[in-house]
């Protein structure tokens, strides 16, 4: 099973969709393995955003993510790193497909809602920028069989 790293945005919880968001997820079936809301400091999020260091939006996306409380959330399930991303819609909510978070609930790019990892090694990387080991918590559930054939 694959795990994901989600984020509630500040702008996410300020408005207050976090129910709204983790209720897609429970709502597909995924299984929801860590859950905490937080504030970026600005060292985690140059670290989480590393890869577009340099970029001309870096230092407006950092003021951003550290602007308020997050909620970071694992995600575990069956291609839940690409399921997630398709659940979200695209990075620009304005070219988000219908029904997606971003487009359901985001206009700008600069206040998209969600973050979620773009593969497998990001989601590993990233939930342990954000979680400790001890904070994941394993569990079954019996509406898994429910969920999966
Ligand atoms: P995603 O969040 O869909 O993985 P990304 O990793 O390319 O997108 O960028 C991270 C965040 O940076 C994104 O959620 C919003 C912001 N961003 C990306 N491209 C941008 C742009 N061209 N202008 C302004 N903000 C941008
Ligand atoms: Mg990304």
């Amino acid at each position: 099973m694959e795990r994901t790293y989600l984020m509630v945005k500040p702008d996410g919880v300020q408005r207050n969709l976090t129910g709204e968001i983790i209720s897609r997820f429970e709502k597909k079936g995924f299984k929801i393995i860590g859950l905490k809301m937080f504030k970026i400091t600005r060292e985690l999020a140059e670290k989480h955003y590393g890869e577009h260091i340099g970029k001309p939006f870096f230092t407006s996306l950092v003021d951003y993510i550290t602007s308020g409380p997050v909620v970071g959330i694992v995600v575990e399930g069956k291609n839940v790193v690409s399921a997630a991303r398709e659940m979200m819609g695209a990075t620009d909510p304005l070219k988000a497909a219908p029904g997606t978070i971003r487009s359901s609930y985001g206009i700008d790019i600069g206040r998209n809602v969600i973050h979620g990892s773009d593969s497998v090694t990001s989601s590993a990387r990233e939930i342990a920028i954000f979680f400790k080991e001890g904070e994941l918590v394993e569990y079954s559930r019996d509406l898994d069989r429910w969920i999966y054939e």
